[in-house]
């Protein structure tokens, strides 16, 4: 299959390199147009693949058939309304990234779209990109284009498995927010790998509670229970990962806190609800986030 990979970062190179072992036509998307994307991944068993793959090759993209897109929430909108011309109208656009809210700024377009999130870990260190630990991916249609797109799935889970099909991915997705709002801006405040959550279990709760408010307005069938008990498997599963923001933390990245708890907190408001702590939260990352980048612009 011909496709093209938006976003050759941890993840976009991981795909990269198990779609092409797999015999796929692939190619990268790079920002920043290079003549090839050097690709080196090192796998958990320690196996490694190295190789240049080629980039922004115009016909291959237009002659693609998924647009395989592994950007960060805040840079989709900009990079894929700039490419939404020059697909082919049956090219498949598969988002993978945290958060939610990424397809709402998106021109009116007739795509398929198919959105998913990933439980893969894969980290930067230099040039190499270090496959911490397997994971499931979970995609699903969010236009009807794209409801008979299921064997997309399969060839996929062939190449990075597990891959699951959802036909309701927001369900999915609504979780993995859940998981989101509390792990990624938690271990970003404490500067703590995920295992260590596990010593805030009442403030875990209280986010859970108000998350599992919003889902319920939204019309996902949950309770506070539940989502607590689904965020402390993920804490206990993910035990010795940096999470992803605090990776963008540290090294003083914009942050997805816009597309997760501040996503969270635009449904709430469309409902009516307050969420006090979600809210707390949210201002303390985007404090953190603004002081970097203000100081990272030369501003006083
Ligand atoms: O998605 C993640 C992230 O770091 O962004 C979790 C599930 C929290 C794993 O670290």
């Amino acid at each position: 299959m011909k496709i093209t990979i938006l976003g050759c970062g941890a993840l976009g190179q991981l795909w990269l390199s198990r779609l092409y072992q797999q015999g796929h036509d692939v190619q990268g998307w790079l920002r920043v147009p290079q003549p090839f994307c050097a690709v080196n991944v090192i796998e958990p068993e320690g196996t490694s693949f190295n190789r240049n793959l080629p980039t922004n090759d115009p016909e291959h993209l237009a002659q693609s058939e998924l647009l395989l897109v592994t950007l960060k929430a805040w840079q989709v909108s900009s990079a894929v309304s700039a490419l939404l011309p020059r697909l082919n109208p049956r090219c498949a656009i598969l988002l993978l990234h945290n958060g939610m809210g990424t397809q709402d700024e998106l021109p009116a377009n007739s795509q398929p779209i198919l959105q998913g999130t990933t439980t893969h870990a894969a980290r930067r260190e230099g040039s190499t990109i270090i496959h911490v630990a397997g994971g499931t991916t979970h995609i699903g249609p969010t236009s009807p284009a794209a409801i008979h797109l299921s064997h997309l799935a399969e060839m996929l889970h062939q190449a990075l498995p597990d891959v699951a099909w959802h036909n309701n991915i927001a369900s999915a997705n609504w979780r993995k927010l859940a998981v989101n709002c509390v792990i990624n801006p938690l271990t970003a405040l404490y500067d703590c790998r995920n295992g260590e959550l596990q010593r805030y279990p009442e403030q875990i709760e209280t986010l859970c509670r108000e998350v599992s408010g919003v889902m319920e307005m939204e019309g996902y069938h949950t309770s506070c229970e539940g989502l607590r008990q689904y965020v402390m498997e993920v804490i206990q599963s993910t035990a010795d990962n940096i999470s992803s923001m605090l990776q963008d933390v540290r090294t003083q990245r914009h942050t997805e806190i816009d597309y997760i708890t501040g996503y969270l907190l635009r449904r709430a408001r469309s409902h009516g609800m307050i969420l006090p702590e979600n809210a707390r939260l949210f201002e303390l990352i985007k404090r953190k986030e603004n002081e970097y980048e203000r100081i990272g612009a030369g501003l006083p």
